[in-house]
C-alpha cells in the first residue's frame, strides 16, 4: 500500500482517489493517525507551501481541502473512541472573517473522540456567537484563526465574553497556524494549543481533568 498515492490524490483535488485510496489502507491495516499525518496533513502542507510560491491558486486549494475532507470523513469513526465518557461541553468555532476549517474539524473531532460534548459552530463566527454559547453551557469556548488578519478577532471574542459577564464561567482556547501561546497570554485566553491532540490534552487539562 502505497500512501504516497494518497498524498499525490490529496494534492491534486481528487476527491474519489483519495476516498478508494484511504479505504484500501485502512483495509491494509494502516492506522487512521497515520494516515492523516502522512497523506492528508501533510499533502496540505504541501499545497499550502505551492500557494505561497505562486504554483498553485485558490480553486487548486480549495479543491485540493475538499479532496482531504473526503478523506477525513471516513477517518472519523476510526479517530473517535465511542466508549469514552463525557469530559465536558465544548463550544468551536473558526473567528468571523475567516473560513478555514479543516483545521477546526479536526480538533472537534479529536475532542469528540476523547470523550467531549462538542457544539461546532461552523466558520466566520461573531463575537456575539461564541458568547451566546458560553450563556448556553458550554464549560469550554474553542477558537481557531488561520489569517493572521482575523486572529484579532479572538480577542475581539474575549472581551465580549468579559462584556457580557460570562468570561469567568468558561475557559477559552485558542489554535490555528498563526496563532502561538504568547498570543494566547496576550489576548487572556487560558490555553493554546498547536495541534489537534495536544487541543484534547489542553482540553482536559483546563477543565480539571
Ligand atoms: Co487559505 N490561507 N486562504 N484557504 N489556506 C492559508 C491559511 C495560508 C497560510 C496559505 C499561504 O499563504 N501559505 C494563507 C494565510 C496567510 C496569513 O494570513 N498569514 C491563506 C490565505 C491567504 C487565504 C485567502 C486570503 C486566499 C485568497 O482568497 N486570496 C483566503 C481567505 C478566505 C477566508 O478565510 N476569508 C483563503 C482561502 C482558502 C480556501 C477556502 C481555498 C481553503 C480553505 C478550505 C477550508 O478550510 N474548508 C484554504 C486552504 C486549504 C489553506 C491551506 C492551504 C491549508 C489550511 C489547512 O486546512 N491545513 C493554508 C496553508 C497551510 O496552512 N499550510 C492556507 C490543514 C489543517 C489540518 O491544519 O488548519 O493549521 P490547520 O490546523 C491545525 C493546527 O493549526 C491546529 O490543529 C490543526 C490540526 O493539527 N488548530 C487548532 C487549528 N485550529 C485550532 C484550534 C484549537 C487548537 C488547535 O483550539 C480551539
Amino acid at each position: 500500500m502505497d500512501l504516497k498515492v494518497i498524498y499525490q490524490n490529496v494534492v491534486d483535488g481528487q476527491a474519489s482517489e483519495v476516498e478508494d485510496g484511504v479505504k484500501a489502507a485502512l483495509a491494509a491495516g494502516i492506522s487512521a493517525q497515520e494516515i492523516l499525518n502522512k497523506c492528508l496533513i501533510a499533502a496540505m502542507d504541501e499545497v499550502g507551501q505551492r500557494y505561497e510560491e505562486g504554483d498553485l491558486f485558490v480553486p487548486e486549494m480549495l479543491i485540493a481541502a475538499r479532496a482531504m475532507q473526503a478523506g477525513l470523513r471516513l477517518l472519523k469513526p476510526h479517530l473517535i473512541n465511542a466508549d469514552v465518557k463525557a469530559a465536558g461541553k465544548v463550544a468551536i468555532g473558526t473567528v468571523k472573517g475567516d473560513l478555514h476549517d479543516i483545521g477546526k474539524n479536526l480538533v472537534a473531532m479529536m475532542l469528540e473522540g476523547a470523550g467531549f460534548e462538542v457544539r461546532d459552530l461552523g466558520v466566520d463566527v461573531s463575537p456575539a456567537s461564541f458568547v451566546k454559547a458560553a450563556q448556553e453551557g458550554a464549560e469550554l469556548i474553542g477558537m481557531s484563526a488561520l489569517l493572521t488578519t482575523t486572529m484579532s478577532n479572538m480577542e475581539v471574542t474575549v472581551q465580549a465574553l468579559k462584556a457580557a459577564g460570562v468570561r469567568d464561567s468558561v475557559k477559552v482556547f485558542i489554535g490555528g497556524a498563526p496563532v502561538t501561546q504568547e498570543y494566547a497570554n496576550k489576548i487572556g485566553a487560558d490555553g493554546f494549543a498547536a495541534d489537534a491532540s495536544s487541543a484534547t490534552r489542553t482540553a482536559r487539562h483546563l477543565l480539571g481533568g
